[in-house]
């Protein structure tokens, strides 16, 4: 019996993707190189730091753990200039009218990102009243594909795994919930998250019911 839905942030309830990369891509021309748009499906769901080894390798640019230190923390006050001024409007499609149908059906719900920032963002969208639990980037000690920031939620909502159903936009996310023993529905396109229980292209026209059915079927 599901009880439980956690999500993770950026891509699935906010596109904050966009922002990130930006901010990359102005760390970069710093630096002088430029990255190709089809690495940003390679940074999903990495960590700040993780990002940064991505990145600074197709460029071919070697730096000390200290200057990385400082790109990293320049590339994240941009992020945060971005981000200033989101709002609800930047809430995924369909997402309000699928929060709310889970409150509704009485499903507890939490928060899974691999993001530092994930507490503030989602104040700002205006969506924090949703969930009992936030689990960020700050609270966890292994990243994705590890399963830590999903079983951390689960245990903060005093559900089991199997007992829930993790939403995810990135590859090693989805990894990440099916190695915790969790249902996995992957957010986005079937060829990048062939890995995903079910995938749907967003939640437009989606409720508990119907993803319920899907993952039985
Ligand atoms: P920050 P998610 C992830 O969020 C993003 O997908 C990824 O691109 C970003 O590098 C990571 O958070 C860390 O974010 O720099 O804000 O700590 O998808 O796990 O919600
Ligand atoms: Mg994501």
């Amino acid at each position: 019996m599901i009880k439980a839905c956690i999500f993770d942030l950026d891509g699935v309830l906010v596109d904050t993707a966009r922002y990130h990369f930006q901010s990359w891509k102005k760390l970069t021309a710093q630096l002088g190189f430029t990255i190709e748009d089809s690495i940003e499906e390679r940074l999903k769901g990495v960590s700040r730091m993780d990002s940064l080894n991505i990145i600074l390798d197709q460029g071919g640019y070697k730096a000390t753990e200290d200057e990385k230190r400082i790109l990293a923390s320049q590339k994240n006050d941009w992020y945060l200039e971005s981000i200033t001024d989101m709002n609800h409007e930047e809430v995924l499609n369909g997402v309000q009218e699928f929060i709310e149908n889970l409150k509704e059906n009485g499903i507890k719900m939490a928060v899974g990102s691999a993001s530092k920032n994930a507490k503030p963002i989602i104040e700002k969208v205006g969506i924090g009243n949703y969930f009992e639990s936030i689990v960020d980037g700050n609270m966890v000690i292994k990243t994705k594909p590890d399963p830590e920031v999903f079983l951390k939620a689960a245990s903060d909502l005093d559900v089991e795994p199997g007992e829930a159903i993790v939403f995810e936009d990135s590859y090693k996310g989805i990894e990440a919930a099916n190695t915790g023993g969790f249902y996995s529905v992957g957010i986005g396109l079937e060829s990048n998250l062939s890995n995903a229980r079910l995938v749907i292209p967003n939640f437009i026209g989606h409720n508990f019911e119907s993803i319920t059915a899907a993952l039985k079927s």
